[in-house]
């Protein structure tokens, strides 16, 4: 009998002890919709509603850069790069009909839009800048401002000239000045009209993809320079903003990143395995972001992989505000086998959109929260959902607006929301067929159709 106890003490503890260092026993959050009145949302007056967009998704006409040259490869198993073996081409052709489509923005009622300029139509050669491709930026920007709707430029959305990434990109630290250099050569000209400016889309998820996935060019699979390249990025934004605010007008500019808060949770809240995976995988993937922008302190580690620790002092003193991206969260499911543990999990028993991931509305009010940290005024830069059908988007604007007003309500500082995307684009690696649009868009003809659910969002942003 005694051996049994003692048996069971001892296995009690084992559980106790690592349980009280990963720090939280509570479930996985998730809310009694059915006790929720949707329409239960208030916005303050000067919230900013808007819509978002990148460069090299909807634009077309695309000069020599990682994305264009990575859909013409093919992977060590002779498969194309994109699903489908799909090329971007003109995509949305916004280039050219950027006038029509701040129409669509005016009928929705937004009053602003995020998109991000293409480094490589500015500088398609090293030292080169095309000023009329800088025209060309200006010219929307007036033209978006005649329409009572505020240009928020994003500098780096995942996409650069061939020749900074034959240099090596974001891998060598020296190469960071060629992002300040071009940095520069669009908010000089822009900034007397363009208040608000993202240096770099989401680093983690880029790096990711690019640098321990490869599913993003350039298709490496290497963790320890995924962490090197996350810290150059970070660092390229405390740069871009350090240099950027010297300029006249800078002091005007509100300059911030953009970084992606989806959660990863284990995929039992019972098992000890999966939640310590989870919160270690969590820890590299939002953890170094929060360490770098608080404390100035990065850290990316991953036991076996990767250990790499890092100080960028002036981090926190680098951003005017931060620019929140929410989509949802994946499980985790721990198994021996490093490649199964790590893969991308569907947390069960939630509504499956076209993506990997599935709705899950609460998270976006853990993001708010966690984001809060950094003490900054947040706004949120993207969140939308893949939903070829249009049979969950409805929902979906309803219950993630519901998450966001209710975070307001309780005191996070969340300035504005801008939904992903204005229209289909390419969904890089995965091509056209995660139509993400608040607009259909018909490739063959470049027609642009509203999305039935879609309408719950001009809905809430003429309401509100
Ligand atoms: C990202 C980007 C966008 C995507 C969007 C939908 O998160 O990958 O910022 O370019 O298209 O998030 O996946």
């Amino acid at each position: 009998m005694k051996t049994t106890l003692r048996i069971l003490a001892f296995l009690a503890l084992i559980y106790l002890i690592p349980t009280a260092y990963l720090n939280y026993t509570e479930p996985v959050e998730h809310w009694d919709w059915d006790e929720i009145n949707l329409d239960d949302i208030s916005y303050p007056e000067n919230f900013i509603w808007g819509v978002a967009s990148a460069a090299h998704q909807v634009e077309g006409g695309h000069t020599s850069n990682n994305w264009a040259d990575w859909e013409n490869q093919v992977d060590k198993d002779g498969n194309p790069r994109i699903a489908r073996g799909e090329k971007c081409g003109v995509a949305c052709d916004h280039w050219n009909l950027y006038p029509q489509d701040i129409k669509l923005m005016k009928e929705l009622g937004v009053t602003s839009y995020r998109f991000s300029v293409s480094w490589s139509k500015i500088m398609p050669t090293e030292g080169v800048v095309d000023t009329s491709a800088i025209q060309h930026y200006s010219d929307m920007v007036d033209s978006l401002l005649a329409a009572g709707i505020e240009p928020m430029i994003t500098l780096h959305h995942f996409c650069h000239p061939m020749w900074f990434e034959e240099k090596g990109a974001f891998e060598k630290e020296e190469n960071i000045s060629d992002f300040v250099e071009f940095s520069k050569h669009i908010f000089l000209p822009l900034n007397d009209r363009v208040k608000y400016w993202c240096t770099l889309n989401e680093p983690a998820v880029f790096v990711i993809a690019a640098y321990f996935d490869g599913n993003f060019p350039p298709g490496k699979q290497d963790p320890k320079l995924a962490a090197e390249v996350l810290k150059n990025m970070y660092l390229a934004h405390v740069k871009v903003y350090e240099s950027l605010k010297r300029f006249e007008g800078g002091e005007r500019a509100q300059i911030g990143i953009v970084k992606n808060m989806h959660q990863i949770d284990p995929m039992n809240d019972w098992n000890l395995f999966d939640r310590l995976l989870s919160r270690t995988v969590n820890k590299g993937f939002n953890g170094s972001f929060i360490g770098t922008f608080t404390e100035g302190k990065y850290k990316f580690s991953f036991p076996t992989l990767v250990d790499l620790e890092a100080e960028i002092p002036n981090a926190p003193y680098s951003l005017d505000f931060v620019g929140l991206n929410y989509y949802s969260h994946n499980a985790m499911d721990f198994s021996p086998d490093l490649d199964e543990a790590l893969k991308t999990r569907m947390y069960p028993g939630e509504l499956e959109t076209d993506m990997d991931y599935t709705m899950y509305p609460e998270g976006f009010y853990r993001a708010i929260k966690e984001i809060s940290v950094l003490n900054k005024p947040i706004i949120i830069t993207e969140n939308g959902v893949a939903d070829m059908d249009d049979d969950m988007r409805g929902e979906f604007i309803k219950k993630y607006l519901y998450a966001v007003s209710k975070a307001i309500e309780d005191g996070y500082d969340v300035r504005g929301y801008h939904y992903w995307s204005l229209m289909d684009n390419f969904e890089w690696d995965l091509g056209y067929d995660e139509r993400f649009g608040l607009y259909e868009v018909d490739f063959e003809t470049q027609k642009r159709t509203l999305r039935e659910g879609s309408k719950e969002y001009q809905r809430i942003v003429k309401a509100n």
